[in-house]
Order: structure tokens, then sequence, then C-alpha cells
């Protein structure tokens, strides 16, 4: 039956970098998933007759809010929503169905790589028919909706069954339950050399990836395991918990702690991965050997060569200013297009679409191409498998020949969690008036190139964007503060630096970058305002 129901607007449904990320009791709140779906429907002109993608990354109240939003999606007139199969599905695939079915667009309940459970996160994104992230005039209309919204529209009915595949309706709207799988792995077979990775595991390379619990782990059993040939046991933490097993699904060197200690072991596989909540991040690493995603996005374009759906050529790359240089250098190299923009794929996403670029990636552990509009885990790591398959080398030797090709981007990101946000704001704001006093200034021998607001300039639509602030020095050194954009609780400050070395490529990375992190801290005084003395999270 088609109801109207009243309801009272929140007033804290503002979507960050991507989606909507708060604490699952947040979204357990009387008619808060409802006020922020119902929102997200009136800001793209009505849902009527539309379609969309939904799924999630398994994590505590997903189907509860699959639930619901079919009911909504019913009661707004939706012709047809295709699911992921038990309410599963990765962030990658989902932008590659919105393409493959023509969708309006998707909803993707995750919160990331934040935590999950009763008392983690839980979180939308959402897509546009594009594929990629809501941009911000979409985003900046549902938050106005969502502060102004007094009611709506729901079709009451019983659950729908989410584990049985095939077709089924839910009031006048069709409904199918996909299973996403095996349409994900043959997008990756289209991409990458299966044979060349049959082989490498025929000859007994070992790889551990680590799913942490979340959406990768049946992707990647199939995947590496049965596809591939990876011994049985290759993937860790296989299957997706509601609580991600108590594990914060963030791939990096503090929360992918028992993947790092494998790899670090006397016994050590030959390669190690790891992805995130919804398994759009990725980690690599070697034997004893972390990748930087810096390191790694120059490394997948100057490999290209080696991947059969690139090998004829690219047109170019991006990634945030946020992330080191060391693509840029890459690109140079190679005589293709370049571009630096703010944090968030959305931003690659007219790029891509204007084919001035195939690759791009971001320090926050996220790589892709333009195979979909968002960044994938399990391609990057397909990628680095076919340059190991193709060059027979070690992920230490690949990364160590590209360093003493290109020079080396030593590079950090320091995070200082929960700040009050008043504070944060407040330490952001006087930093922007500081540093627009440090040109020219010295800092031991190095000296203030720029410093300033990030500011991008769209080249396809002509919007401009401003994220975070940067320091340039002369000697190719930078300094960039931005406040995050996926926290749920206060804010967070992150610091990244970024030091040029041609000759000593072998030193260690938080050494060669302490000068820097040192005027890092002093310039934006960080300890006096936040009362850290150090990093929450360092990678
Ligand atoms: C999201 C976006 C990314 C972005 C990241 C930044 O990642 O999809 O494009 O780089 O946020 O996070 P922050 O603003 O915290 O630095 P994800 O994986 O959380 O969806």
């Amino acid at each position: 039956m088609l109801k109207t129901v009243k309801t009272t607007a929140y007033t804290d449904q503002k979507m960050g970098t991507a989606g909507l990320r708060k604490k699952s009791k947040v979204w357990m709140q009387p008619n808060y998933v409802e006020n922020f779906v119902q929102s997200i429907f009136n800001s793209i002109g009505g849902v009527e007759g539309k379609s969309f993608i939904i799924g999630g990354d398994g994590r505590f109240y997903n189907t509860v809010m699959i639930q619901k939003i079919i009911k909504l999606a019913a009661g707004n007139g939706v012709k047809k929503l295709i699911i992921g199969q038990n309410g599963l599905m990765s962030t990658p695939i989902s932008s590659r169905l919105i393409k493959d079915y023509q969708t309006d667009g998707s909803l993707v309940l995750t919160a990331s790589h934040n935590p999950g459970g009763e008392n983690g996160d839980a979180g939308i994104k959402y897509a546009t028919a594009s594929g990629g992230q809501a941009p911000k005039q979409i985003t900046d209309a549902i938050y106005k909706n969502t502060k102004e919204i007094t009611e709506y529209n729901l079709v009451e009915g019983n659950d729908v069954d989410l584990s049985k595949l095939g077709p089924t309706t839910y009031g006048n709207m069709e409904i199918e339950l996909i299973d996403t799988i095996d349409g994900y792995i043959a997008m990756c077979e289209e991409i990458f050399d299966f044979d060349a990775l049959k082989a490498l595991f025929k000859k007994g390379f070992k790889l551990k990836f680590d799913s942490m619990n979340a959406i990768t782990g049946p992707y990647a059993v199939k995947l590496f395991e049965e596809i591939l040939g990876a011994e049985k046991g290759s993937v860790m933490n296989s299957t997706p918990l509601p609580d991600f097993g108590g594990l914060h699904p963030d791939p990096n060197l503090k929360y992918a702690a028992e993947l790092i200690k494998i790899m670090n072991s006397k016994n050590a596989p030959d390669f190690g991965a790891a992805t995130d909540g919804d398994g759009d991040r990725y980690m690599i690493l070697g034997r004893n050997f972390f990748v930087t995603p810096s390191d790694s996005l120059a490394i997948i374009t100057d490999n290209y060569k080696f991947i059969p759906a690139y090998e004829k050529g690219i047109f170019g790359v991006a990634k945030s200013a946020a992330t080191s240089t060391a693509v840029a250098r890459v690109a140079q190299a190679h005589k293709i297009g370049y571009y630096e923009t703010p944090t968030g794929w959305k931003f690659f996403v007219n790029l891509m679409d204007s084919d001035r670029i195939t690759f791009c990636g971001e320090e926050s552990f996220g790589a892709g191409s333009s195979h979909i509009r968002e960044k994938d885990g399990i391609w990057a790591v397909l990628f680095w498998l076919n340059i190991i398959a193709k060059t027979g080398k070690s992920v230490e030797e690949i990364v160590t020949e590209h360093w003493q090709k290109y020079g080396r981007s030593y590079y950090m990101r320091f995070d200082f969690e929960e700040i009050d946000s008043e504070i944060a704001n407040k330490l952001m704001a006087d930093l922007q008036t500081k540093l627009s006093t440090l040109q020219g200034q010295k800092f031991g021998t190095n000296e203030v190139e720029t410093a300033g607001a990030f500011v991008y300039n769209d080249p396809v639509d002509g919007s401009s964007t401003q994220d975070g602030f940067l320091i340039r020095f002369k000697d190719g050194s930078r300094i960039v503060y931005r406040l995050s954009g996926t926290g749920s609780v206060g804010a967070t400050l992150r610091v990244y630096v970024e030091k040029l070395e041609t000759k000593n490529i072998k030193e260690d990375a938080r050494l060669m970058v302490d000068e820097l992190y040192q005027i890092a801290s002093q310039v934006a005084e960080i300890e006096k305002r936040t009362g850290k003395k150090e990093a929450d999270v360092t990678t």
C-alpha cells in the first residue's frame, strides 16, 4: 500500500568526500535512512520510471537499509532495482553495473574503510548514471533537501528475500537479484592476461590476499584460488562479516597488521595485498616491503604496456593534489596527459569521460582506470601481478628499479583524528592567512616557492574547486594540509609531506621526511591547537 509518512528533518546529513557516513546508531534513529534516501530522490528530479543498482559491503544494518530502500523506491515510482544477492556488492562492480544495466545510478551501503558493527559506522554512497560519485551540485542539493524534508513515500509490504537470485516484484516495481562475482571476474579477464597469471601461480608463486572480513572475500577466493590457481588459503579473512570480525577494514600499515606480520616473517609469500570494506581501496606489499599508493600509481602507469587492455596506449593519468608527484615524472617520460585534482574520485570522472586520462589514483590507497568510474582494489592487485608475471621481478625489484629510473618521492601522510571540528576549522582558517606570508621564506636551506590554497579548474565543465593547502619548496618538496571528508566523528587533519631524492633512494622514509614534517607541524601549530604530540595514524 502506498503511504506518505510525515517526518522531521535531521540537520547532520551532509555528504562527505564519498557519501554519508555516520555511526550505525545514528542511522538507526527513526526516519534517518528514510529522510536521506527520500532527499536523494527529491534532489534528482524524482525517480519515477528510473532504475538503480543496490548493494552493500555486508556490514551491520546493510540489509535493514536495503529493505527500507526497496520500500521507498517503490513508494516513489522507481521502475526497477538491481540488487546484489544477499545485499552484497563491492563499490567497483556497482560502478560497472550502472553502465551495464544503464541505470540512473546506485546506492551502495557502506562506510568504506571505516569500522562496522552496531558500534561502528554505516553509510550510503550515491553514484549517478555516470557510474561515479555524485558531483557537488547534487550533494549540495541533497543536503539542502535533508534539512527541509517533511515527508517521504513508501509502499508497505513484506521484506524481499535477498537470497533468491532472479526477477521478482515489490508492488509495481521490478527487482532483479543478481550475483555480481562472475560479472566482475569476466570484466577483469577482458583487461588482464589471465594465462600469464595462471602460469605464474603454476610456477609456485605465493600470494596472501587479505579481504579483512569485508566485501572482496568471495570475489577474491573465486578469482585467485579457483580460477587463477593460487594455493587454497591464499585469501585470508575471506567471509564478509557484519562487524568485519572486529577489524578496521582499512588496508594500511596500521590496520592490516596481521598481513604485515606475515609479509615480514621468515617464510613470507612473494606478494601481499589487502582491500578495504567496500573493495575500492588496496595495498601492495612485497616481502618485508611496502609500496606507497603514490609509487604504485606511478609504477602502474609506467608499465601499462604489460596489460592487454592498455598495451596500445593510454590517454593520460590523474592524481589528487595530496598524492606524491611520482606519477608526474612518469607522465612526462611517456608524454601523456597529466592532471592534478582535489581529493575525491568524482574529479576523475570528467577526465575519463572526455578521454583525457586512462589511469588515476590517490594516496588514500586508491587506483583505477576508465574500465569503471570508481577505484578498484582487485584491479590494482591484478595489475601488479600481471607486471610480475611479465617481468619475473619481485615487488622490491620493480619498485627499486623504478626509483633508480625516476628518482624517489619520499612520502608520508600523518593523520590527526577526532579533533574538535571548531578547533580544526580555526586551524585551517589561520593556516590560510599564515601561508599567504610564507612565499620566499627559508626553512634551513629550503625556500618556499609557493604557498596557499589548492584550486582546481575542471578542464571539462569549467567548475572551480578548492581543496586544502599546498606549500611547494624550491627543491620540489611539498607539504599538503587538508581536512578529511570521510570521518564520522569530529574532524581529521591530514598532513602529507613529500621529498624528492634522485640518489639516496634506499633510506628510511620517516627519517627522510622528518624535517618537512617538523616544518609542517610548526607552521600549522598542530600540537598547540590540538594537544596532540604525535599523529594518530602514519602511513
Ligand atoms: C573516499 C573517496 C576517495 C578519496 C577518499 C578521501 O574514499 O572515494 O576518492 O580519496 O575518500 O578520504 P579523506 O577525505 O578522508 O582523505 P573511500 O574509499 O572512503 O570511499
